[in-house]
């Protein structure tokens, strides 16, 4: 079976593919695999459960052929009102205390002909501190096809810090002022252009729209015939139109290619995240099999009198950790494959190190003359020896794995070389004789 690992690797789910929904549909299929990959820790596991469930949800919006338009923005500046202006009924809750949405909300709007568009109201983004809204923002428009960021005066700047976030992110977003009855058309015309200056290189002015939601009654002053003057009140419709005919022509244009479009950035994007979680997680599991195979061999060489037991036995602890090391980035190894990596690593090693196993014969050797030694300090010394050779093989090993069992453009050699070059040899033996000298101590 082709491991995860080389199926994530493969170019074709690198790019965002001219067959979007296609591309949802294979990474969903990579994220359930990876999710049921033994190989990965729980913890990495739990996470992108998190992630799936999320592709999921956007999967299965495409599949409907649903588009989603959010409202976003400060408390109290009628996002809800907004939406229910676009619904011609009372969907969400509004009120004048601020804070009235407090988690998200979503409404069925109009039928298109190849799906229906859903309004999504949210909470509004004051009461966060920077990075929560930060996180707002992504999330949100990393789901909603069309974003209305709704504002009811000049924007301030955690409003137009928002407003980046969302551009940023490569969606669709219109910039609404509400509330326009409460001021003159004059002071109103002023306002837009003032919102288009601002935001000049991230909205085209098509994009930036007034409304009035939920307009407050209008006073009407009358004088009759005898100079007499009363005062009516008389309540004023919504005004949406020109949010909804641009709302409008975008969706009939481009309505589902938006939908399509965005969750094949969605993937991308959760493409590369979890490649890098997994790479990163893989190599941390790496790191701590070797290790452990380290302080094994450290220890039973330094422990191990008899000098040829030292090297067989040390021998087959790396078979094991090949094998253990191979499971981790997802292959399956035999005992004869890993006994031929081995002997491409340890010839490597001989040639640039002098001598790889001699090294294990002079530490065993040294074993043997330095009887008037202390045995500690002796043992420890060969046992630290050991150590930095399963080391290397081990980090070989693990280079090998991670390039899809292979050395790459570079060949065993030069990896042996780079490897070598990067390692700070004197401190990994310090290292291992203390710890093998703590354990022999303590054991
Ligand atoms: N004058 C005027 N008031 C409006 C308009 N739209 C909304 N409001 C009022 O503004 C207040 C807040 O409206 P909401 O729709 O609840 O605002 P929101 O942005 O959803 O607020 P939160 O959910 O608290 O974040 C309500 O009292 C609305 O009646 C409008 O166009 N003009
Ligand atoms: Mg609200």
């Amino acid at each position: 079976m082709q491991s995860i690992l080389q199926k994530w690797r493969s170019p074709a789910s690198n790019r965002v593919t001219a067959n979007p929904e296609q591309h949802l549909l294979e990474a969903n299929s990579n994220i359930r695999e990876l999710i049921e990959d033994t190989n990965i820790p729980a913890s990495v596991r739990a996470e992108l459960s998190v992630e799936f469930d999320e592709i999921e949800s956007i999967s299965t919006k495409l599949r409907r052929g649903e588009i989603h338009i959010a409202a976003f923005g400060r408390v109290g500046v009628g996002k809800s009102s907004l939406l229910n202006a676009l619904l011609q009924k009372e969907a969400f809750s509004t009120s004048p205390l601020h804070g009235e949405t407090r988690y998200e909300h979503r409404a069925d709007w109009q039928s298109l002909s190849d799906g229906h568009v859903v309004l999504i109201d949210t909470p509004g983004i004051d009461e966060l501190d920077g990075d929560e809204r930060e996180q707002l923002a992504r999330r949100i428009s990393r789901r909603a096809d069309v974003t209305l960021m709704v504002c009811e005066a000049d924007l301030t700047d955690s409003e137009f810090q928002a407003l980046q976030q969302l551009c940023a992110a490569q969606r669709k977003v219109l910039l609404v002022l509400n509330k326009t009855d409460r001021y003159t058309a004059w002071e109103c015309e002023l306002l837009l252009n003032q919102l288009g200056m601002r935001c000049e290189g991230l909205l085209h002015p098509d994009n930036i729209l007034a409304v009035s939601a939920d307009p407050r009654p209008e006073t009407l002053v009358r004088v009759d015939e005898s100079g007499r003057e009363s005062e009516t009140t008389r309540a004023r419709r919504p005004e949406t139109t020109d949010l909804r005919n641009r709302l409008w022509s975008i969706l009939e244009k481009d309505g589902q290619t938006l939908a399509a479009l965005n969750a094949a950035i969605f993937a991308s994007e959760l493409d590369e995240k979890i490649a890098t979680r997994i790479v990163a997680a893989r190599k941390t599991v790496a790191e701590k099999i070797i290790r452990n195979y380290c302080i094994g061999k450290g220890l039973l060489v330094a422990l191990n009198p008899v000098p040829v037991t030292d090297l067989l036995a040390a021998a087959g602890g790396d078979i094991a950790m090949v094998i253990h090391l191979g499971e981790v980035y997802g292959f399956k190894l035999s005992r004869t494959e890993a006994s031929k990596l081995l002997l491409t690593i340890s010839a490597q090693l001989i040639a640039l190190m002098g001598a790889y196993w001699g090294m294990n014969l002079v530490s065993s050797a040294l074993k043997t003359v330095s009887a008037g030694l202390s045995t500690t300090l002796t043992a420890a010394a060969q046992g630290s020896l050991a150590w930095y050779a399963t080391y290397l093989t081990g980090k070989m090993a693990q280079t090998w794995f991670s390039k899809g069992k292979s050395w790459g453009s570079s060949g065993p050699r030069k990896t042996a070389r780079t490897l070598l070059a990067t390692l700070d040899r004197d401190s990994i033996i310090r290292t291992a004789r203390e710890d093998i000298t703590s354990r022999l101590k303590n054991g």
